[in-house]
């Protein structure tokens, strides 16, 4: 299959287009490299050091003999985007490329209106490309768990059956994001649902939830193909983030009681979700919905789990209950319902003491990179 990875040098993105080269699939990668950019912006760093694009898809030639193409570019210069889908004619077009930190959308107007021009505009041009170029293409689009916020009812995969004043209806599931950057994937989802409809686009919407972890089989396989791991406060996630506190002697940094509830899944499985969403392509004008996590944690929980495993490796550290930067519940009902990729036939890796602990020994090797003033949250909500 032709496949175009956009965000393919990201955290999720990378990993992702080498594992689909492997599967024998035909990967191009378009990205503009602005992540590498947010981090000179923030004086910030990935704790793994990391290649450039273009030394990494030549190394992976010369270890696989596979070609990545690769398209420097703006999903926000539709001339470009047209110019590669022309070119490339993709059966499916993976959607990484977005600005993807909550934080850094919270930082100030600039940064709000940045992330959702970006993410909303960039989106809109790949449903015109798609539209105009290549029809059957098949969008797979990376969405968040945080369109639905956390409301005190079960929340199902993209659509509510409703009973009201004695009618009935399948509709979109009610949406309450947390950031400017959440609402930008609400915008998202709203622009493709109604390109299905009214131009028969083929739409998977992949609502995923926190991605921890960093290695997969292929980024292993050569230090410069090593993925980006991110601990700041703006690009860092919570248990990524806990794991490389506890090797620099920080206090696991949870916010509020820590009693919020999200959905997590390992990078691992990341990848094989894009590879399952792409075997089994939505229908002609189908807007389709996965829940894409394995497990529910409260950050609590995982900084705990991260306590326990650190001590038995030596690191000592304390779990703090810092002021919240962020405005949300810390204490809150939370069931979501994630079977659909389940039912094609994904096999999770579940969140084990030892797979703390690979993580854990991969970043303790890089731990003298981490820039420490930039582990404490510094953006408010508020
Ligand atoms: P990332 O920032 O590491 O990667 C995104 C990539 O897209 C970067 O390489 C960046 O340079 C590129 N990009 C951004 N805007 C672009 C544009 N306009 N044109 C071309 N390239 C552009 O982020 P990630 O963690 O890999 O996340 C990838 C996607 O998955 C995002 O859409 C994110 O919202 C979603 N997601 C991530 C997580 C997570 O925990 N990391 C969880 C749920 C959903
Ligand atoms: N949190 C802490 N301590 C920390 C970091 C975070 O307590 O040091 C808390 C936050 O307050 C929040 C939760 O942990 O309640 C998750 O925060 P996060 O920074 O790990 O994740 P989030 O901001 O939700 O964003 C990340 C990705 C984003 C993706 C989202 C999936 O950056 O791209 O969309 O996870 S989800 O959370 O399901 O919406």
């Amino acid at each position: 299959m032709n496949i175009i990875v956009a965000g393919g040098d990201g955290f999720c993105g990378w990993p992702t287009a080498l594992y689909l080269s492997k599967q024998g699939h035909d990967v191009s990668i378009i990205d503009n490299l602005v992540r590498r950019k947010y981090d000179d912006e923030l004086r910030s760093n990935s704790i793994t050091p990391i290649a450039s694009l273009e030394e990494r898809v030549q190394k992976w030639k010369e270890l696989t003999g596979n070609e990545i193409r690769t398209y420097e570019g703006d999903l926000n210069h539709y001339d470009f985007l047209k110019e590669v889908l022309k070119r490339e004619k993709p059966e499916a077009f993976v959607h990484f490329a977005e600005q993807r930190s909550a934080p850094y959308s919270m930082i100030d107007r600039e940064h709000a209106i940045y992330t959702q021009v970006n993410n909303v505009v960039g989106t809109l041009n790949v449903l015109y490309g798609i539209k105009e170029v290549v029809p059957d293409c098949h969008l797979i689009k990376l969405g968040t768990m945080g369109e639905y916020g956390t409301p005190n009812i079960p929340i199902e995969e993209g659509y509510l059956e409703v009973e009201h004043k004695g009618r009935k209806d399948v509709l979109p599931y009610p949406k309450q994001p947390g950031s400017f950057y959440h609402l930008s994937k609400v915008h998202d989802s709203h622009n493709i649902m109604f390109t299905c409809k009214i131009w028969g686009i083929r739409a998977t919407d992949l609502n995923q939830g926190i991605v921890y972890g960093l290695d997969t089989d292929e980024t292993q396989m050569d230090p410069v193909l090593a993925n980006r791991l991110d601990y700041d406060g703006v690009f860092g996630t919570a248990l990524n983030r806990f794991i490389i506190q506890s090797t620099i002697g920080h206090d696991l940094t949870v916010y509020g009681e820590g009693g919020q509830t999200r959905g997590f899944l390992n990078i691992r499985d990341t990848v094989r979700c894009i590879e399952i969403a792409a075997e089994n392509p939505a229908d002609k004008g189908e807007f389709r919905v996965f829940n894409q996590f394995t497990e529910e944690f409260t950050v609590l929980d995982l900084a705990n789990k991260v306590q326990k495993v650190a001590k038995e490796e030596g690191y000592t550290i304390d779990v703090a209950h810092l002021e919240n930067p962020r405005v949300e519940l810390e204490n809150h009902f939370y069931e979501a319902v994630n079977t659909k990729l389940r039912d094609l036939g994904l096999e999770p890796h579940l969140l084990t003491d030892e797979v703390i602990r690979e993580i854990l020994k991969t970043v303790v090797n890089h731990k003298d990179r981490v820039i420490k003033e930039n582990v404490l949250p510094n953006v408010t909500w508020k």
